[in-house]
Formats: C-alpha cells, sequence, structure tokens
C-alpha cells in the first residue's frame, strides 16, 4: 500500500484493562462491576470472566516488548479505577499505583508514547452498590481519582482519555443490560448518560488545574447513519439515530447542550434526565482532542411504532464481521468530514478501529487476510481524509491482542497478536506482520 501520512502521525494499537490485565485479585484491587457481572450465570458467552485475561498484569514486560516490535509510535491503555480506589475513593493503594507506574516507564523506556484512559468501563462496584453512574457523587469520586493520576502521571503521560465510550457504560449498562451492571431501565440510562458526561467535565477541570503539557479528551463511539432512501421521511430519521447516539454525547461536550429534538422527545417520554444549572458549562470545558472509536455505520429510515425517535434498522448491504458489524470504511472518512465541518478544527484522533474474525492458529500462524484489508481499507479512507484538510493526528488498531470481548467472552477475537489462552503465548498474526511492514514505510 503506497500511502504516504503525515511525518508526526501517531500510529499505535489500543488495550483495556479489564480485557486483559486479569489478576482480578491481585495487589489488592477491588472488585469491579465487571467482575461481578461476569461472574453472574448466564451474562458471558461460555461463563467467561476477565480474572485471569491475557494476564497482562504479571506479563506487561513482554508486552511491552511486543508493542515495540510492532514499530508503533503509542500505546493506548486504560488505567482500572479499582486497582487506584478499591473503594471507589478514600484510601489509595499504593501497589495498584505502582503497576502503571512500571508500565509507563517501561513504555518510556521504549521511547513509546503512553495514551492513558481514565475509564474503560470497570467501575468499582462499591460505588455501584450507592447507584453507579445514576448517583451524582459518583462523578465527583471520579474527579478526585482522576486528579490523583494527574497528579502522579501528568508529567509523564502527554495523551489522556477522560471515559471510552460512555454510550456504551450508560445503555449497555443501565439500558438494555447486555453489560455491567445490568440494569434495563431507559431512565436510568439516560441519567447514567448525563453523570458519565459530568464525571468527565469534571475530570477535564482539573487536569487543567494540573500543570503538565497534556492533553486531554474524551472517546465516542460513533457510527454514521445513512438513509434508507432520499425521501425526507428517510433522511430525517437517519438524522434523529445519529443525534439520540451521538449527537447525546458530542454536542454537550463540544457545544454545552443536548441535541433539542432528543431532549424534547426524552421529556414527552418523562426520560430527561435531573441536572444541575451549570452542569452543561462543566461537561463543556474545553477539550484538546476527540477520540473516534469507529467499526461501522447503520443504515435507519423513519417508522417503528415501537421506538420512541421513530426510526428503524436496515440490513447492512456489505459483508459483515463476526460481530454482525457491515464493513463500511467510506463510513469513517464521511464521519470524520461531517465532525470536522459541525465542530471546526478540534484534532481527532481514531482511539480505536479493527475487526473481529473467527481466527485460526495453524503451526504459530494466522492468516487473518479479512482484517488486514479491514484496516488497510480504514488506512485509505483516513488518509483521503486528512487530505480532505480533516485534522486527524492518530489512529490506534483495535486491539493490540485478542482480549475479553466483554459478553462475548474470548471467543470472538479482535487482536492483531493472537493469544493462546492455555499458555498465555502470544502470536503475531498476519495483519500485525503487515502493519510493521507498513510502518516501516511512514518514518
Ligand atoms: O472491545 C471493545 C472495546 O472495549 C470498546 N470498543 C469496541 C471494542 C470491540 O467491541
Amino acid at each position: 500500500m503506497n500511502l504516504q501520512f503525515p511525518k508526526d502521525f501517531i500510529w499505535g494499537v489500543a488495550t483495556a484493562a479489564y480485557q486483559i490485565e486479569g489478576a482480578y485479585n491481585q495487589d489488592g484491587r477491588g472488585e469491579s462491576i465487571w467482575d461481578r457481572f461476569s461472574k453472574t450465570h448466564g451474562k458471558i458467552l461460555n461463563g467467561d470472566t476477565g480474572d485471569v485475561a491475557c494476564d497482562h498484569y504479571n506479563r506487561y514486560q513482554e508486552d511491552v516488548a511486543m508493542i515495540k516490535n510492532l514499530g508503533v509510535d503509542s500505546y493506548r491503555f486504560s488505567i482500572a479505577w479499582p486497582r487506584i480506589f478499591p473503594n471507589g475513593f478514600g484510601k489509595l493503594n499504593p501497589k495498584g499505583l505502582d503497576f502503571y507506574k512500571r508500565l509507563v516507564n517501561e513504555l518510556l523506556e521504549n521511547d513509546l508514547i503512553p495514551c492513558a484512559t481514565l475509564y474503560h468501563w470497570d467501575l468499582p462496584q462499591v460505588l455501584q452498590d450507592k447507584g453507579g453512574w445514576t448517583n451524582r457523587d459518583t462523578a465527583k469520586c471520579f474527579q478526585d481519582y482522576a486528579a490523583i493520576m494527574f497528579q502522579e502521571f501528568g508529567d509523564v503521560v502527554p495523551y489522556w482519555i477522560t471515559l471510552n465510550e460512555p454510550w456504551c457504560s450508560a445503555q449497555m449498562g443501565y439500558g438494555n443490560g447486555q453489560h455491567a451492571p445490568g440494569i434495563k431501565d431507559p431512565k436510568q440510562a439516560i441519567q447514567a448518560a448525563h453523570y458519565l458526561l459530568y464525571a468527565h467535565g469534571l475530570a477535564v477541570e482539573a487536569f487543567r488545574s494540573v500543570t503538565g503539557n497534556g492533553q486531554i479528551g474524551i472517546t465516542l463511539n460513533m457510527s454514521p447513519k445513512y438513509p434508507a432512501s432520499d425521501s425526507p421521511e428517510d433522511v430525517a430519521a437517519a438524522q434523529r439515530g445519529f443525534a439520540a447516539d451521538v449527537g447525546w454525547y458530542l454536542d454537550p461536550v463540544l457545544k454545552g447542550a443536548y441535541p433539542e429534538e432528543i431532549f424534547q422527545i426524552y421529556k414527552k417520554h418523562n426520560l430527561a434526565p435531573e441536572m444541575e444549572a451549570k452542569d452543561l458549562d462543566v461537561i463543556s470545558t474545553a477539550i484538546d482532542f476527540l477520540g473516534i472509536n469507529y467499526y461501522h455505520r447503520r443504515i435507519l429510515g423513519a417508522g417503528n411504532p415501537d421506538s420512541i425517535f421513530n426510526y428503524k434498522s436496515y440490513p447492512s448491504v456489505y459483508e459483515k464481521t463476526r460481530m454482525g458489524w457491515e464493513i463500511y470504511p467510506e463510513g469513517i472518512y464521511d464521519l470524520l468530514v461531517y465532525l470536522n465541518k459541525t465542530y471546526g478544527d478540534l484534532p481527532l484522533f481514531i482511539t480505536e478501529n479493527g475487526a473481529c474474525f473467527d481466527d485460526q492458529l495453524v503451526e504459530g500462524e494466522v492468516h487473518d487476510h479479512q482484517r488486514t484489508k479491514y484496516l488497510q481499507d480504514h488506512f485509505v479512507q483516513c488518509h483521503r481524509a486528512i487530505e480532505a484538510g480533516v485534522p486527524l493526528k492518530g489512529f490506534y488498531v483495535w486491539s493490540l491482542m485478542d482480549n475479553f470481548e466483554w459478553a462475548y467472552g474470548y471467543d470472538y477475537r479482535f487482536g492483531i497478536v493472537y493469544v493462546d489462552y492455555e499458555t498465555q503465548t502470544r502470536y503475531l498474526k498476519d495483519s500485525a506482520k503487515w502493519y510493521r511492514e507498513f510502518l516501516t514505510t511512514q518514518k
């Protein structure tokens, strides 16, 4: 592939704490909502849990060497809040903090840029027992935890992400119950979304009060919505769909207001979140970049009496990944251009993009040509967006290695590195070898 990205473009790989660390009860780590949820019968495919995962907690040096060997610039990881504050707040666990110190040192010694996510879904269970993200106090606890992280790592970690995909935390955690804490209540989901956003804003405020040259942003999952036809009804349905699950997060952060149409629909159904006068000011505290997790698009059309938004989903047109997600690389281009036009010249990062396929390990090799092609096609579209003037600054492949894919357990593999969970041996898939080769052409 003959593409030249800007020389300062940041290439990376990404993971999240609960998905890879394991060591669930080591060194004083507290219980998280995912420990509790994954051990609840019937919640996770095959009854898998994150107890051991990739055992990264004990193998981080080997894993950092592997990241270095890929030739990337940066590693995006998340910090497990219950390792730092086993009770969510109060007494800090020095051994938990020490793990991230060792990890960050290892990255820096290998000239890898750390990019730390503060919350990738593993809320301390103690806070869930008090209502979790439906309790305003959780946002304050998050701010305190974030402030400590900025004090400890502010001078060595240049990129910070407050929350990963708050839509998933709120809608899958409290709305449809597919994720921890497994609640099915639309009202709680919308309230949780508000306090997640409020927590984000409080953390950005804390960041601004700590000295350092770092940058901070938020990562949102975004699937662009395409109308099923050119009819004004279908076009409006697609716009409504985007506003409901992407605009609901983007607009408060970047414009200081919820999308009016969606807010009115929630109000009509008695679902609008409770909030205080200054909340939206806090939520819209200026960020330095926006993180985008892009995997697929959705096609929507008008009319569905079962949806308060009155839209329905149409089947995808193109091939799908094992997740059932349509492969649509042009969607990442359309999304990037749309974001740039709508929200201005805020630097953008693809903080996740990748694909799940049914990988087979044969004699130490995984010929995952579909994943390689998926990545290549998305790189092409990102390059197109940069040429069109979009300030895209980096791209993190999801994921460095196979890991605990939430409700789908270990059977669903997203890694460019294959993990044999029996032996914890890592094998570079063909996609990883291709990525490494590609990166040599970018420097
Ligand atoms: O594995 C997840 C990740 O934790 C969040 N974004 C989507 C990925 C694939 O489902």
